[in-house]
């Protein structure tokens, strides 16, 4: 290839880059499983961390140049203890698939039977058999056991959870209880079950990395006061941190996370994300309770506004969320994929969801019967009730109405005009989606 044409192809990847951002400055994104971070995580972000190594434990670093590394280190380890109340927190690792994986090598044997939301209730793919290529199952070789769901109440079903592993016989017993999962309208039943679960020795992990942020702001349950024991994260959810790992545990299981870890898991772990999470956790010290507040009242709101406009909205019975989430059942109208990709053209960014019922009814993941609306990022922007109200109307308008695109484009572009700014941080002079340029 000629050499102009590398230039020609270093600019293109460039001015993609600025497309996206103008995307998302005028698009309503409702990811769940998204958020925004603050300028001050992005610089975090950009900085020399960026480019070194600092594998192992502050103080015990097998490379030179690592005194400021180690300093954010321990500092961003006691910033995360303080925020969960955790005796102990492994910042390094790079994911939250990570950190799953960090604890089926920590706390169980290939061959071992881990008990978990099954994918088509909201499980997530880390949690996953091998048969579905999910991480635990392909990559550690667990045997994967679904905890019973009851889909009226959105949620774990306790009771036939108990007599399973009352029934269950001793060399089939779970070593592993996976709480969490990717749909995730309400508090899991930790407190519920862990006396049971603990009484068959069965380790308790809570995967909180949809609902981080909320547990850090308090407004959702405490994983680790009711029983779990470990829990691990992504920072980069409801958290709105840079996207990494997290885990968290009491004191007597450090060594085995430590070193499932390093050199388990991770060889260098992302340094300049390691410092922007300490950043968040500041943030989310100062900020974390009215973010987490603002969240789940505004998603309350717009569960309740499309249930009002004639949506079927999951989980009524319970008031349709206590997280982030909406779930919403669309296959009246259209499927779940159709229905993402019909929002997509007028700028609203969803996710097509299983939900419980669909494998019966011959879905699959690419026509599933639900969308899945997560309200975290356009909180952060600053969006309250009045704006939930309005998005419930634009998804009507465009699932139910049928409204041209084109028209929906425009108004959405304008309503999106004025919530460009980072709410709940420090320093917001840098705009949300601003594309920074140092070359
Ligand atoms: N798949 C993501 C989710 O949306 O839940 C998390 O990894």
């Amino acid at each position: 290839m000629p050499d102009f044409l590398y230039k020609q192809k270093y600019n293109m990847i460039f001015s993609l880059l600025e497309n996206h951002s103008n995307l998302f400055r005028n698009s309503i994104p409702l990811i769940a499983s998204e958020n925004v971070t603050s300028p001050a995580v992005r610089e975090a972000m950009i900085s020399d961390f960026a480019n070194r190594y600092a594998e192992g434990w502050p103080g015990e670093r097998v490379y030179a140049g690592c005194k400021y590394i180690d300093s954010v280190e321990l500092e961003c380890m006691e910033l995360a203890k303080k925020l969960y109340d955790a005796e102990f927190a492994d910042v390094r690792a790079i994911s939250g698939v990570v950190a799953n994986l960090v604890i089926y090598s920590a706390f169980t044997q290939p061959g071992d039977i881990m008990m978990c939301m099954p994918i088509s209730a909201g499980g997530h793919i880390s949690h996953g058999k091998k048969e579905h290529s999910g991480t635990a199952g392909l990559v550690h070789g667990l045997n994967i056991e679904p905890f019973p769901f009851d889909k009226d109440n959105m949620n774990i079903d306790v009771d036939k959870t108990v007599n399973k592993i009352k029934k269950t016989e001793n060399n089939k017993m779970p070593k592993l209880a996976m709480f969490g999962g990717s749909l995730f309208l309400f508090p899991h039943p930790v407190k519920e079950m862990s006396d049971i679960l603990k009484e068959y020795d069965i380790h308790i992990n809570y995967d909180a990395a949809h609902v981080a942020g909320l547990i850090a702001g308090k407004q959702f349950q405490d994983p680790l006061k009711e029983g779990a024991d470990t829990m691990t994260m992504s920072t980069h959810k409801t958290l709105f941190g840079p996207q990494g790992g997290l885990i968290l545990s009491h004191n007597k299981y450090a060594e085995n996370i430590k070193k499932a870890t390093f050199p388990g898991m991770t060889s260098n772990h992302h340094i300049h994300h390691m410092a922007a999470k300490a950043i968040t956790f500041i943030e989310t010290l100062e900020f974390g309770q009215s973010y987490a507040k603002d969240v789940i009242s505004n998603a309350k709101t717009l569960a309740e506004t499309l249930n009002e406009l004639g949506f079927y909205v999951l989980g009524e019975k319970n008031g349709f969320t206590k997280s982030h989430q909406i779930v919403i059942d669309v296959s009246k109208y259209l499927d779940g994929g159709k229905a993402e990709a019909e929002l997509e053209k007028s700028n609203i960014i969803v996710n097509r969801q299983l939900i419980p019922g669909d494998i019966k009814a011959g879905r699959n993941y690419f026509n599933p019967g639900g969308i899945r609306l997560g309200v975290s990022e356009i909180t952060r922007l600053g969006m309250q009730k009045s704006e939930m109200k309005q998005i419930a109307e634009f998804v009507k308008n465009i699932i139910i109405d049928k409204k041209e695109p084109a028209e929906m484009l425009n108004k959405i572009k304008s309503f999106r005009k004025d919530f460009q700014t980072i709410q709940y941080c420090f320093d917001n002079k840098t705009k949300a989606y601003e594309y920074v340029r140092i070359k």
